[in-house]
């Protein structure tokens, strides 16, 4: 019989796509090395892998998946644990996808916008998170080209921002609206991708110890940071995240 090689998680450490699908790999308890990288320097891992340009990617014996919903499917189809997509529940897909779609790019803006006027060293401190030493030592000796490119490339204009704390705060409603019945998760009693996207995805606005630990911990970073942190974590949504990361994230 072949030999079965261990799958490969390309990401860039502290992105919450990519905690997303660290997460459903682990619950579904498949084993894979993981690859964590600076942003942009991780283009070259991932294109040269076959993915598309964005991380996380995952490359299995047969198949390259470039996009996070893919891989939960895949810790469906492989993995050990209940499915996150259960048959007959298209509510979980359904929100996954509204995440996906807005609730992530959204959250990153806002939390780059607050996290990149931090004194630039440990910006470059925070990009290197978990990458070989050669690219931390290039994010750390040039962390305004980062910060340039990053605010370029994610539009982080007041303009851009100020749309993407609406749509943070839209979704939030959303999701405390859902649990307005007491239900333990968003589409009734069971966790689905829909809980797992929503946790990863809102991460970063409330900083759960887990994704802190991809990232730099919340003591380091700065007081605007701690603020918007401290007002997420007040919201329902923002406990809600919390109890997942919590109670669901292992
Ligand atoms: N739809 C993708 C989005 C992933 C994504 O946007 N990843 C970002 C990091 S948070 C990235 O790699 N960006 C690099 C780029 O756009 O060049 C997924 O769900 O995997």
């Amino acid at each position: 019989m072949a030999e079965m090689r261990r799958a490969r998680l390309i990401t860039i450490q502290f992105s919450h796509y990519c905690d997303k699908a660290r997460w459903g790999l682990k619950r579904a308890k498949i084993e894979f090395d993981e690859e964590a990288h600076v942003p942009m320097l991780s283009w070259a891992a991932t294109l040269g892998s076959g993915a598309t340009r964005t991380a996380p990617a995952l490359v299995t014996g047969d198949k390259v998946l470039a996009d996070s919903t893919d891989i939960l499917r895949h810790a469906d189809a492989h993995g050990s644990a209940d499915p996150l997509f259960p048959p007959g529940n298209d509510d979980a897909a359904r929100l996954e996808d509204r995440f996906d779609r807005v609730l992530g790019p959204a959250t990153r803006r806002c939390a780059y916008d607050l996290v990149l006027r931090m004194p630039t060293s440990l910006v470059g401190e925070l990009l290197g998170s978990g990458a070989p030493a050669w690219e931390r030592a290039i994010a750390r000796a040039a962390p305004g080209v980062f910060i340039t490119m990053l605010r370029r490339g994610l539009r982080i204009v007041p303009e851009h921002v100020a749309r993407s704390r609406n749509a943070v705060e839209t979704v939030f409603d959303e999701v405390a609206t859902l649990l307005g019945d007491d239900r333990p998760y968003l589409t009734g009693d069971r966790f689905t991708a829909a809980d797992l996207t929503f946790a990863a995805l809102a991460a970063p606005m409330v900083y759960p110890d887990a994704y802190a630990n991809t990232a730099l911990p919340l003591d380091r970073l700065s007081d605007d940071v701690r603020a918007s942190v401290d007002a997420h974590r007040a919201t329902p949504a923002g406990q809600f995240a919390m109890r997942l990361y919590a109670r669901d994230r292992g």
